[in-house]
């Protein structure tokens, strides 16, 4: 009977032990009568030697004490870098060595990363706030990274048209604005208008031409090349009216560079707020186009070679926390896709139509998609041609 007791507790002790590479297996306890049934789980995830962690991010995408209480609770130092734009990221992932631990690409951009190996696989069992995500919302990641594998969410937004209110009415002059906010934008009557105050697009082909496809009738995803000529052509028409392709948007718009812009939705509204609280008087607002936003799910993935993988878990998971979900909405206005973060984001932002759109809207985006390798040249050229000019 003693033996017996002593084989279970030596079992536990060992499956206790296992995974965790770092941590000496405990030495097993003289037998005892009696010997507990198992012993404690270790408290914390398993982490790497090295308490280290290097994230690549976009910018103003990480609420302000995240990082801090991370390495605080886990005692892991974090290196924290930015990049641009989705075509940023992928050059860096694949040059290779790239050092970064976890990278936040879109999901619909990361199709071809996860088909071309550059992610590792996410080992869900690690994650224990995992079944904090919406599963809904996780369904539609599946589209493009299949049962979910490599892709954990981070936010979502989508890309739309912004404006300064008072100064695109004043520009435009006593002309009803457009019923498709895209026209803004896109239609040299209202663009030649506004190129007064200034127009900004964001400066990434992957915001630009999924729209513009979609604005000339085709698909935003297509791999046409015929279809991104008939986008080329109509961006040639109003590129005399774009003042300036921006990377630092939230800026731009707040230090009044542009009037009227292609931006995320969330970035928007933050430069609505910086205004308002330095006091000034003009209205920045996101616009609901009847011609659809381009959702974006941003998520968070762990790069084939990364070197501190248990620490990158470790991360994920913490991000996972409902309070730290239901933050990125209150302080940055995205949703993230965590279901139990809900009842901690305030009514004002739950309630605010250009951060969780209504179904009318929702209906209206142009969902989540990505190019194939095959037709990215075509896409680089067309954007390239449009932005020099030619
Ligand atoms: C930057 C957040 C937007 C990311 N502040 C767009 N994919």
């Amino acid at each position: 009977m003693k033996k017996h007791v002593l084989v279970i507790a030596m079992s536990a002790i060992l499956l206790a032990s296992c995974g965790k590479k770092e941590e000496p297996v405990a030495a097993p306890a003289a037998p005892v009568a009696a010997a507990p049934a198992a012993p404690a789980a270790p408290a914390g995830p398993v982490l790497d030697d090295e308490k280290i962690l290097n994230v690549y991010n976009w910018p103003d995408y990480i609420t302000e004490t995240l990082v801090a209480d991370f390495e605080k609770e886990f005692g892991i130092k974090v290196n924290y870098d930015t990049f641009e734009n989705n075509e940023a990221l992928h050059a860096k992932l694949v040059a290779g060595n790239s050092g970064y631990d976890i990278v936040i690409p879109t999901a619909g951009f990361a199709k071809k990363q996860i088909d071309g190996g550059l992610y590792q696989p996410i080992d869900k069992t690690k994650l224990t706030n995992y079944a904090n995500l919406d599963t809904d919302f996780m369904s539609k990641i599946a589209g493009v990274d299949p049962e979910n594998k490599h892709l954990v969410p981070w936010a979502w937004g989508f890309t739309t048209v912004g404006i300064n209110k008072q100064k695109v009415e004043k520009a435009l002059g006593g002309m009803p604005m457009p019923e498709n906010a895209w026209d803004l934008v896109f239609k040299p009557e209202y663009s030649s208008k506004l190129k007064s105050c200034g127009i900004a697009y964001l400066d990434s082909p992957s915001e630009i031409l999924p729209v513009a496809l979609h604005y000339v009738g085709k698909p935003p995803y297509s791999e046409n090349p015929e279809d991104f000529k008939l986008a080329g052509e109509m961006l040639k028409k109003v590129r005399k009216d774009v003042r300036l392709f921006s990377s630092t948007m939230i800026d731009d718009i707040a230090g009044g560079k542009a009037c009227a812009f292609v931006g995320w939705s969330g970035d928007i509204n933050i430069a609505a707020g910086r205004v308002k609280e330095t006091g000034g008087k003009d209205e920045i607002v996101p616009l609901l186009p009847t011609g659809g936003g381009l959702v974006f799910i941003d998520t968070m993935a762990i790069p084939k070679d990364a070197k501190h993988v248990n620490n990158a878990h470790a991360f994920i998971d913490f991000y996972l926390r409902a309070a730290n979900g239901a933050a990125m909405a209150n302080e940055l206005n995205y949703p993230t896709g965590n279901k139990a973060a809900l009842a901690d984001i305030k009514d004002e932002v739950k309630n605010n139509k250009t951060i969780f759109l209504g179904a009318e809207d929702t209906a209206r985006l142009i969902p989540t998609g990505g190019y194939s390798n095959d037709i990215a040249g075509t896409l680089n050229e067309t954007y390239n041609a449009f932005k020099r000019g030619k």
